[in-house]
């Protein structure tokens, strides 16, 4: 099943080297294999050509390209640094961190590492890794770099179940399995292993070695493994660049790799492990990248990359679900071999089929549930596989802040929104006096706002999210915001003082209703004013008042002069302005205790009124034309007891006018004519 490190260059790998090497001059594409792993999209092509979909379509790799998956955006980024890292070293520098005195076969515990250049054709830039399924077992995807293509080079990527820590004193620390204590077996833990990749300068194919660390005749060292054929291909791959390529990374200062400066390589860890043995199940804590001078089992160390803390586990996982994130909605199904029983830790609040392995979402409680498959591996070994499942509750959509606006006015646009996606909205509104429909789907466009009472009206629009997840479209949690529609004042109501031949020259607009704190008035589009009364307006100027109220809302109209025949059909709403609009009642006097008489009347130009009255006091004398309107005050004060006469002019044009007499108790009216 295995042989020692020593046999490893047997019959076969001797011949296939010479075999590949024949091979490469004619046929180098069929060396590129592709290894059946997701993320990246379209597997990972193992090609030395760093660059998605080059030279085949679709194909992932290391780097975005123009087609197909990768693990790293051209900046380095991992797109997942949970599965992939690039890791960056010194190159061509006396700073290049470098073992010394140090081989492969010792205890990493006696191993030395001092800052010192490195023979350029062991020198490490770029160090990177990959981890990812096949849907059911666990590969490793390496990639590395040297300066110069002289001779055959060899990479090793090596994985600690404990800790391995590069220390400032020029030692390095590797614990055993409790993260606590140097581990007792000669430095590793029995099933570290290491993956080297060795490659030439005359060929595109790299070889993978395998060494698993175990006690072998009495002592704990590295024994290398054959990599058996997996059962739809190989289960390691490795190639190396054999013409320049470019690498938006960078290497070595340059942009581009000459040939064979780039090695990378696939290798289906799960596979190999469980043909070693179908029990085995490891946990890697460290990746530990570093050259060395040759394959021999005492090689001399060379440069390496600060060792990396990583945590993922070979071996052991059968099954898989697919990628989340899961919310609460929908269902899933495994991946998983053979047969076996599902469960789930805790027992209760998912809703898992114990032979499927399919898991019910949406009557799923949201948590984190291990998910145990327990299935008989051959041998005696029933191995519990398990999985991870976090279930979140499908998420709030965003909050949307509430509005709050005048009657008349047009709302703010509704878009809904959510962290998760593709999202769908139905909404809900209770009052739909505001002038927006009592529900929909979709956004709300902006319209306008309507209330008609005298008061604030609130609208509450309740918002659901309806998401598409795992096949299934569930509803979330709703939210709302309100609409709160302020009324608009009362249209204003004025008292008018006018210009006569006997009262002020100018007039003045007092605003009777509405009034409080807060009010503003306007007249005429000018500037607003807490002051109630507009004075100073010119005769025939006309005026236009609109209130504001204290909530910034403005009246639906202005109040502005109107006709005398618009007195019995004001344009503006209750309350309608209160101008002094006289109602004529014409008759003849008959009160004893006030007379007036008009004299000449018919008259031409010059009128006198000759007015009794019995009892002193204040009388006001106009006279209007037949349509209401006041043509002028003849007199407006003090009445004496008595007889008194009034003269005035009257203006020319109105055939028919009629005067009015108002003292404090009586109203007087009669008709004048004109010749
Ligand atoms: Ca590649
Ligand atoms: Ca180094
Ligand atoms: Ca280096």
């Amino acid at each position: 099943m295995y042989h020692s490190f020593q046999s490893k260059h047997s019959f076969n790998i001797l011949s296939f080297a010479l075999l590949t090497t024949y091979i490469f001059i004619f046929t180098t594409p069929v060396f590129a294999q592709l290894a059946s792993v997701t993320p990246p999209v379209g597997g990972f092509r193992i090609d030395g050509n760093l660059i998605a979909g080059t030279p085949t379509a679709n194909e992932g790799d290391w780097l975005e390209g123009t087609s197909g998956g990768y693990v790293f955006f051209n900046n380095g980024i991992a797109v997942n640094p949970t599965h992939s890292q690039l890791i960056r070293d010194a190159y061509h520098s006396n700073g290049d961190d470098a073992f010394t005195g140090s081989s492969f076969s010792q205890n990493p515990n006696l191993w030395k590492w001092t800052n010192a250049s490195v023979a350029n054709k062991t020198d490490i830039h770029n160090g990177m890794y990959h981890i990812a399924s096949d849907g059911i077992q666990k590969w490793v995807i390496m990639g590395g770099d040297r300066e110069v293509n002289t001779g055959t080079s060899y990479i090793d990527f090596e994985f600690y179940q404990g800790y391995m820590t590069k220390n400032s004193n020029g030692s390095f620390t590797s614990l055993s399995t409790d993260s606590t204590s140097l581990s007792t077996t000669n430095g590793r833990t029995v099933g570290d292993f290491v993956l080297s990749m060795e490659y030439t300068n005359g060929g595109a194919i790299a070889t993978v070695h395998y060494y698993r660390w175990e006690l072998s005749a009495g002592t704990y060292r590295y024994v290398e493994y054959n990599i058996p054929n997996g059962t739809s291909g190989s289960l390691a791959f490795g190639a190396s660049n054999n013409t320049t390529i470019s690498t938006p990374l960078g290497a070595f200062g340059l942009s581009t790799y000459q040939p064979y400066l780039f090695v990378e390589a696939a290798v289906n860890v799960d596979a190999i492990l469980s043909a070693i043995n179908p029990c085995d199940q490891i946990s890697i804590k460290t990746v530990f990248i570093k050259t060395k001078a040759s394959d021999a089992y005492n090689a001399a160390l060379k440069d390496f990359i600060t060792p990396i803390p990583v945590n993922f586990v070979f071996g052991r996982e059968t099954f898989n679900y697919p990628s989340g994130p899961f919310y609460n909605c929908g269902t899933i199904t495994p991946t998983f071999t053979g047969t076996g029983t599902f469960a789930a830790n805790p027992s209760t609040g998912l809703s898992i089929n114990a032979t499927t392995g399919v898991i019910n979402l949406s009557s799923s409680t949201p948590g984190t549930y291990k998910i145990n498959y327990t299935y008989n591996a051959g041998g005696g070994c029933t191995m519990p596989a398990e999985d991870t499942i976090i279930i979140t509750a499908l998420p709030a959509p965003t909050k949307l802040s509430n509005q709050s606006l005048c009657s008349g006015a047009t709302t703010s646009a509704v878009s809904f929104s959510s962290s998760l996606k593709p999202v769908s909205f139905s909404w809900t509104n209770d009052l739909t006096s505001i002038g927006l429909a009592g529900s929909g789907t979709g956004n709300i466009a902006e319209f306008t706002a309507t209330n008609s009472g005298t008061s604030a009206v609130i609208g509450t629009i309740t918002y659901t999210p309806n998401y598409t997840t795992n096949g299934a479209t569930c509803a979330g949690p709703s939210d709302y915001f309100t609409i709160t529609v302020k009324a608009k004042p009362s249209v204003a109501s004025v008292r008018l003082t006018e210009p006569s031949i006997c009262g002020p020259s100018t007039g003045t607009v007092t605003v009777t209703a509405p009034k409080g704190s807060g009010y503003l008035y306007n007249n005429n589009g000018g500037t607003w004013q807490t002051d109630t009364v507009f004075s100073g307006i010119a005769a025939g100027s006309g005026y236009h008042i609109l209130v504001k109220d204290e909530n910034g809302c403005i009246a639906s109209d202005d109040t502005e002069c109107k006709a005398a025949t618009a007195a019995t059909s004001q344009k503006n709403a209750n309350p309608v302005a209160t101008r002094e609009v006289n109602t004529f009642t014409i008759k003849e006097s008959k009160d004893k205790n006030v007379s007036i008489k008009v004299h000449p009347n018919p008259f031409q130009s010059r009128v006198q009124f000759e007015v009794n009255v019995q009892e002193a006091g204040h009388g006001t004398l106009e006279i209007f034309n037949m349509m209401g309107q006041k043509i002028k005050t003849v007199y407006a004060g003090q009445l004496n007891k008595g007889v008194q006469y009034f003269t005035t002019e009257m203006p020319a044009g109105t055939h028919q006018l009629i005067y009015t007499l108002q003292t404090e108790n009586e109203r007087m009216s009669g008709k004048m004519i004109r010749e």
